[in-house]
């Protein structure tokens, strides 16, 4: 047994047909079923042991582990050991020994069986855990999967003239990251926008809803805000590197530093953007010291808490969010890693942007969408220039969810734009014409 953890449950299984699901910590965390003699990815590096799993948890070479969830099919019940409880996610490790499944876990879980295949039991466990007011969720045209951190305020207009013209039934227009001069300053522009309000009123003016990406607890080691208020930073914490920098992170637990991200939210809410993509979340949740000295799952929850009262009625979407952690407070969820215009991930790392990796996750926590929240399996990407992009359609088709795009839509062929019209739910299309899978 390990240290800190006790057995919560010990499953005799039909070796052949039993399987494992293994939750991981936040968004790109691969997340799927596994057999007994797969030995799912573990992190190799620092980097991706940061950005792609939970940070302060390895899990041991031979043990499935689960976080604040893991779930056991015996052959012909599922074995579903959770937290019931948002705030607090004790890790749940699964140990094979023979024809024998033994459970642990390093915290309160609960444990529940039903007599019914893993992906059905998982949506009963969900029941009733989602979010009690669920606002409609929009179709999206997002700027990341084509023009990532290079976009600028032409390439939105662009896309937003092509979409009155090809009438798409786009409802809102999602800037992702790039607008903004570094990452924690976000009011301040970067040099490829005049103003993101200028921008947010022409994307108004066409009568469609803006959108905006904010890696709320990030603050970027050049940033104006790690230079004027260092005392704003959880101590000893660092959300890894990207950017060309060390990411630090903002500790919302201060109160000057709360009213600071409580101002950033309520300013965009003010331009009138009512739909808030908020990634790199795991971040909130790491280990460190803290002005008030709260469990760092219990910061991010009030974290998340701020931010939905900033924006009220605003969509929000979480990403690179705590899953288990989040439940009850986000509208829409991504539940893998970045999609991309290649298949294979680098070095064939599953928390790493590729078609492959995010199939993986979307696949394995499809159970959560419409029960947790609404599932956002990434965005449809179309283009002629995309790999496999039949298969990719076909995924996004049958796992979704939240239906974002980010193509440039001139780009688009018959083929692209038929696809488009029949995802943002227009008549008169063609389907993809791959199988899902
Ligand atoms: C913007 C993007 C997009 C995308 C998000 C997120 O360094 N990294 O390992 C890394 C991981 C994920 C990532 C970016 C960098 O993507 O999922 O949709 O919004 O941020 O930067």
């Amino acid at each position: 047994m390990d240290e800190d953890f006790v057995e919560i449950a010990v499953a005799d299984v039909d070796v052949g047909s039993a399987r494992v699901y293994e939750e991981g910590w936040q968004s790109w965390s691969p997340s799927a079923w596994y057999r007994l003699t797969d030995a799912p990815q573990r992190p190799t590096s620092d980097h991706q042991r940061v950005l792609g799993f939970r940070a302060d948890g390895p899990a041991p070479e031979d043990r499935f582990q689960g976080e604040g969830l893991l779930a056991v099919f015996d052959g012909s019940s599922t074995h579903v050991i959770a937290t019931p409880d948002p705030a607090r996610i004790p890790t749940v490790r699964a140990h094979v020994a023979g024809e024998r499944v033994r459970v642990s876990a390093n915290g309160p879980v609960e444990h529940r069986t039903w007599a019914l295949p893993g992906p059905e039991a998982l949506a009963r466990w969900a029941l009733g855990r989602g979010p009690g007011a669920a606002r409609p969720d929009p179709t999206v045209w997002c700027s990341w999967y084509q023009y990532f951190t290079e976009v600028s305020q032409d390439d939105v207009a662009e896309n937003l003239a092509t979409m009155g013209e090809l009438g798409l039934a786009i409802d809102v227009v999602q800037v992702d990251d790039g607008y903004q001069s570094e990452i924690g300053d976000w009011l301040a522009p970067s040099g490829r926008f005049d103003s993101l309000p200028g921008m947010v009123e022409r994307i108004r003016r066409e009568g469609r809803r803006a959108g905006v990406w904010v890696a709320p607890w990030l603050v970027g080691a050049r940033s104006e805000l790690a230079a004027r208020h260092p005392e704003w930073l959880v101590r000893g914490a660092r959300a890894g590197r990207n950017w060309g920098q060390d990411l630090l992170v903002l500790d919302t637990t201060h109160p000057a530093a709360a009213a600071h991200l409580d101002a950033v939210f309520e300013a965009f809410a003010a331009m009138g953007i009512d739909y808030f993509k908020i990634d790199f979340c795991y971040a909130g949740a790491l280990r460190g010291r803290r002005h008030v000295d709260v469990d760092a799952v219990v910061a991010y929850r009030e974290g998340l808490r701020l931010i939905r009262g900033a924006i009220g009625e605003a969509y929000l979407v979480g990403c690179g969010a705590p899953t288990m952690a989040s439940v009850g407070l986000v509208d829409a969820m991504r539940v893998s890693a970045d999609t991309a215009p290649h298949v294979e991930p680098r070095n064939g790392w599953l928390t790493e942007p590729g078609q492959r990796s995010a199939v993986l996750s979307g696949r394995g926590r499809h159970w959560q969408n419409r029960r947790l929240w609404v599932a956002d399996p990434d965005c449809l990407i179309v283009r002629p220039a995309v790999e496999q992009r039949e298969r990719w359609a076909a995924h996004v088709l049958g796992y979704g969810g939240l239906r974002s795009c980010s193509d440039r839509l001139r780009d688009l062929d018959d083929w692209g734009l038929e696809v488009t019209r029949h995802f943002l739910g227009q008549p008169a299309g063609a389907q993809a014409k791959a199988e899902p899978g």
